[in-house]
């Protein structure tokens, strides 16, 4: 079962994929908040995503969330490894629901750029001596620069403990009351790790050719689909391409794309980069909005926009041209979570976002 794919609709557009239907078209994307104490939400969170709900975002996806502690970015990182860290997503998947948005997350594990200091204190592997952790790749291979800490190899048994971590928390993630799962499979993380070649040397069947490199997803994706009820969605975040010649790129995207459609995945969240550092990248608006106009024209497949979108009519013009499902945005909601209400405004389309009763006067 899969949604169709929608005629080309606008910003304010509902959109329902299986049984969930989102208010309109924008999404905030997943922010690392870094604000976790041992991977527990807490008033900052509950505060930081109420207020985007509050604000008129259709689709509320909370930050990359470890399925297991080794998984963490950071020691401040979000987790979904253990069940007392359950409840507090729920209270803010509530408020997040009360206030008419969807509750989604992100499940991920960091992989090789696990064990780091936060961005505010360098961002970089935390020594051994400073509450650093052991990190797991495919392979004996470092990210670099400031991430230049040697990943243990994972072992076959390493391979099926991870996957049973993703299938945990996404039974966690159904007890939390979240609506809307993603998949991280971008930003140079474990799954993407494996499906880059650039980061994969393994010789196993995990590693080498195109098949084996997108094993460790796809299985996963089939076990986590398994358990994710029917009448939920559920996306997978690509870094579509690495922007390095031999590296992942959009060809083989879209060819992973119909995989994971085929195994149940309802939308692709369409970004791109941080196989490796220092790789240049063509920044600017928009500039991934053509790979999930490629995937979804191509695979037939709904497709999240995401990377520089800020301004309302570029926004718009990305769904009325039918070259994205959604647009997500990041740090434009760093800057305003009222985003989606001016937006409607800039737009001459006041009504198409309700916002609170308590803030109505104001709009
Ligand atoms: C940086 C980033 C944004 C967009 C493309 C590549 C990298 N983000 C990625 C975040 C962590 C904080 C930095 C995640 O994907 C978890």
């Amino acid at each position: 079962m899969s949604s169709t794919i929608t005629e080309p609709a606008d910003l304010f557009s509902p959109f329902t994929l299986r049984s969930i239907t989102l208010r309109n078209r924008i999404g905030v994307s997943p922010m690392c908040q870094y604000s976790s104490v041992d991977g527990v939400a807490n008033d900052w969170h509950l505060m930081f995503l109420g207020a985007r709900a509050a604000g008129g975002a259709g689709l509320i996806i909370a930050e990359a969330t470890a399925v297991a502690p080794e998984g963490r970015i950071t020691p401040g990182d979000a987790g979904i490894w253990a069940d007392h860290q359950v409840e507090p997503i729920a209270r803010i998947n509530r408020l997040v629901k009360q206030l008419g948005a969807v509750p989604a997350i992100q499940i991920a594990h960091a992989g090789r750029k696990a064990s780091a200091a936060r961005p505010w204190d360098g961002g970089a592997h935390l020594g051994d001596d400073e509450g650093g952790w052991p990190i797991l790749a495919p392979s004996a291979v470092a990210f670099g620069e400031e991430l230049g800490k040697v990943p243990h190899a994972m072992t076959l048994g390493e391979i099926a403990r991870v996957q049973a971590d993703f299938v945990a928390a996404t039974h966690r993630c159904l007890a939390a009351g979240v609506e809307w799962l993603e998949l991280h499979a971008a930003h140079g993380y474990l799954f993407h790790e494996f499906l880059s070649p650039l980061a994969n040397q393994r010789t196993d069947n995990y590693g080498g050719s195109f098949e084996n490199r997108i094993r460790f997803l796809l299985d996963t994706t089939r076990a986590v689909r398994t358990v994710w009820p029917d009448r939920l969605p559920l996306t997978v975040r690509l870094s579509c391409t690495d922007w390095v010649p031999g590296g992942w790129d959009a060809d083989q995207s879209v060819e992973l794309s119909r995989r994971l459609k085929d195994a149940g995945v309802d939308l692709i969240d369409c970004s791109s980069g941080a196989i490796l550092p220092a790789v240049r990248i063509p920044v600017g608006p928009g500039f991934q909005v053509p790979f999930a106009e490629r995937i979804r024209d191509e695979v037939g497949i709904p497709t999240a926009a995401v990377g520089l979108i800020t301004d309302p009519a570029q926004a718009d013009q990305i769904i009325r041209s039918g070259r994205a499902d959604l647009v997500l945005l990041a740090r434009e909601f760093l800057r305003d979570p009222n985003w989606p209400l001016r937006a409607a405004h800039a737009l001459g389309r006041g009504a198409a976002v309700v916002p609170p009763v308590q803030m109505a006067r104001a709009w």
